[in-house]
């Protein structure tokens, strides 16, 4: 699919950093079927392209995402959501190589929060909100809300939002650790934009290593994730980048990467 055949979603190029901006703004940007498609087809073609080296997803000033589509779940059965594996489509974006950035202004709420924390930054205006109101609904987080959240701020706080159901806004997840970097609203997608391009800027090789080894502090033990690190890092002097990033830092000049 091209760039500009999509309907729920809108996608744009800035150099080196691919934008993806969620567009239903008629459901605050609630995640249906279609739009989890097109996100999820746009950031295997940007991730699939080497003139890309980081993704920026966002979403309006309201919302980055109000959550799942109650409207389009409401009816469905058991064996309806087994049947499709519904959802499951959106775990590809945890296996993207190119760093991920989300730019979260205003609603990020259940499968909203879900997708924000399937980015590897996230960049909150001072307006975002976030939240897990599943239970709201009789239904619990299921895009790895449950799982994630509570790595990145503990049970505590996870047990306390996921089970309240309440919203918190940005001054709080950035206490709890969940955002990365809390800005005001108008310069959040800029802000994004600009820590994008310092990523994409980088060997675009050591970037998707650095991101593999990090995650495995997110998702094993420490002398697992301590043994992967260092074989990463070893794999890292394989690289052209390595030799080039290092001769660079030793004739005090700029390195100039060409990310092999
Ligand atoms: N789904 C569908 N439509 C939505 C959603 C949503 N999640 N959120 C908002 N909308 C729609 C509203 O229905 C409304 O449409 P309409 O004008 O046609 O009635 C429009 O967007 C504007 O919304 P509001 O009028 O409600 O705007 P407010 O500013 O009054 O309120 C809120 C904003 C607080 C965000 C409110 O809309 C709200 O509470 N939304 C629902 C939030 C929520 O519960 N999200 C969690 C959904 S469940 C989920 O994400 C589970 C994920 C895991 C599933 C995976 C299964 C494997």
């Amino acid at each position: 699919m091209s760039e500009n055949e999509y309907s729920t979603i809108a996608v744009d190029r800035r150099d080196r950093v691919g934008v993806i901006t969620l567009n239903r703004p008629e459901a605050l940007n609630a995640l249906n079927t279609e739009l989890m498609g097109e996100v999820v087809a746009a950031a295997q073609a940007f991730d699939a392209d080497p003139g890309i080296g980081a993704i920026v997803l966002t979403g309006s000033d309201r919302a980055f995402a109000a959550g799942a589509d109650i409207k389009e779940m409401a009816d469905k059965t058991f064996s309806d959501v087994v049947a499709e594996q519904f959802f499951g489509a959106w775990d590809a974006l945890a296996g993207l190589r190119t760093p991920t950035v989300a730019a979260v202004n205003g609603y990020a709420l259940g499968g909203g929060c879900e997708l924000a924390m399937l980015c590897d930054l996230i960049i909150a205006g001072d307006t975002a909100v976030f939240g897990q109101p599943e239970i709201n609904l009789g239904v619990i987080p299921g895009i790895g809300g449950s799982q994630r959240l509570t790595r990145a701020v503990g049970k505590a706080k996870a047990m306390d939002l996921i089970l309240t159901g309440r919203q918190m806004k940005s001054d709080e997840a950035d206490r709890l650790g969940l955002v990365s970097r809390v800005v005001p609203a108008e310069n959040t997608v800029q802000t994004a934009l600009e820590i994008a391009a310092d990523i994409a800027g980088k060997s675009l090789i050591a970037a998707g290593l650095a991101k593999e080894a990090v995650n495995r502090a997110f998702e094993s033990g420490l002398t697992e994730g301590v043994r992967v690190e260092r074989n990463l890092f070893y794999s890292t002097f394989a690289t052209d980048d390595q030799t080039e990033g290092m001769a660079a830092f030793v004739a005090k000049r700029r390195p100039d990467f060409q990310h092999r």
